[in-house]
């Protein structure tokens, strides 16, 4: 089949090639024919050693599609069902799983880092994240697919798999933002957008969306944020919108020691930091011993905006069907695998884009 593969940790274009093949589906897996999936920055980050990935390997972790063969011990599915993946498959039995913790469950993401479910030839090739979804097709275990109903586009359905229950997930799981509270977000990607949306869901009065490419700005209000400034705005912001007191609730959604540090220092004395985005294991963030204490702030991490994802995609879909989570809205463009690679130069750019979606 077809399939874009990461050859080396560092290489900054995929090399498409159409003899990749999947693992055989075990009893307990399911093989998915991939339909849509979006290209999300944690695909860049995989690529250029920020996030942990094996290579070779096939990236792309954001997708939907239908089912193409069960294993032999598989009842929840049936060949031609439509479903979401998750990159956190959750076990249901771990301490995670039984504490209510799903979205934390290691033992299929631990298992993807020793197992590879695609070939080329005699060469295992990983997939990131458990998934690797810039292939036609995937083997995952039953429970890194979620079912949903036939009528959902399936472009719809992969935006959910990542980037909208990341942001949406950090607002009203990690961080339940309250009516009429005011948040600050740095960042306008795909998932600084689904944060904003998030906040307007959650009926934040005031919603600063911050982004130094300017052209990001329309966006973010066009999706909820009351204002949108760049970095060295905010200052000025805080003083005007907030009489210098900071904003109930900042979000970092870049994952940048700078934009950390700045989500923590314009959040409000006993407010809340929430860091969504994905840095590097390397970068440090600086804290003084009596700032933490005396500005008594909650520092939140939010992985995976604390998913439980047979609880919460059925909601982001329900919440897109009402009319109340714009979907559509966020895919700027619908590529083929083929231009995989322009996409994640787009991304890398800055490009003011949310999602481009590739579809099958
Ligand atoms: C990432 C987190 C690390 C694994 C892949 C997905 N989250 C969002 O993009
Ligand atoms: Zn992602």
């Amino acid at each position: 089949m077809k399939a874009a593969v990461l050859n080396q940790i560092g290489d900054t274009e995929l090399e498409l090639r159409d003899d990749v093949t999947t693992a055989a589906v075990g009893p307990r897996e399911v093989r998915i024919r991939v339909r849509a999936t979006g290209v999300c920055h944690s695909d860049v980050s995989a690529m250029d050693g920020t996030l942990p990935a094996l290579a070779p390997g096939i990236i792309g972790h954001e997708g939907a599609g239908e089912i193409a063969e069960i294993g032999s011990h598989v009842t929840e599915f049936a060949v031609g069902d439509h479903a979401v993946l998750t990159f956190v498959p959750p076990c249901g039995t771990c301490v995670n799983c039984v504490g209510g913790r799903r979205h934390l469950c290691a033992v299929h993401t631990v298992a993807a880092f020793v197992n590879p479910r695609f070939a080329m030839g005699d060469t295992p090739v990983f997939g990131y994240a458990g998934t690797g979804t810039f292939a036609e097709e995937l083997v995952v275990p039953v429970e890194g697919a979620v079912r949903i109903a036939d009528d959902v586009p399936f472009e719809i359905a992969a935006l959910v798999a990542c980037g909208v229950m990341t942001g949406v997930g950090a607002v009203v799981n990690t961080a339940r933002v309250e009516p009429g509270s005011t948040v600050l977000v740095f960042g306008c990607g795909g998932v600084g957008i689904s944060v904003i949306q998030g906040a307007r869901l959650a009926g934040a009065a005031q919603i600063v969306a911050v982004d130094p490419v300017v052209e990001k700005h329309e966006t973010a209000r066009h999706f909820g944020a009351t204002h949108a400034v760049t970095p060295d705005e905010v200052a000025g912001l805080r003083v005007s919108l907030t009489e210098s007191q900071g904003w109930d609730y900042a979000f970092d959604v870049v994952g940048a020691p700078a934009t950390i540090r700045a989500a923590w220092d314009n959040s409000r004395r006993g407010g809340t930091v929430v860091v969504v985005g994905a840095g590097r294991g390397d970068a440090m963030v600086e804290f003084s011993a009596q700032e933490l204490f005396l500005h008594d702030k909650r520092l939140l991490g939010s992985f995976y905006g604390g998913a439980d994802v047979r609880r919460d995609y059925p909601r982001l879909i329900s919440l897109w069907r009402a009319g109340r989570l714009d979907l559509e809205g966020m895919i700027s463009r619908r590529i083929t695998l083929d231009e995989v690679n322009d996409a994640l130069q787009a991304l890398r750019q800055g490009a003011n884009v949310i999602r481009q979606i590739v579809v099958f």
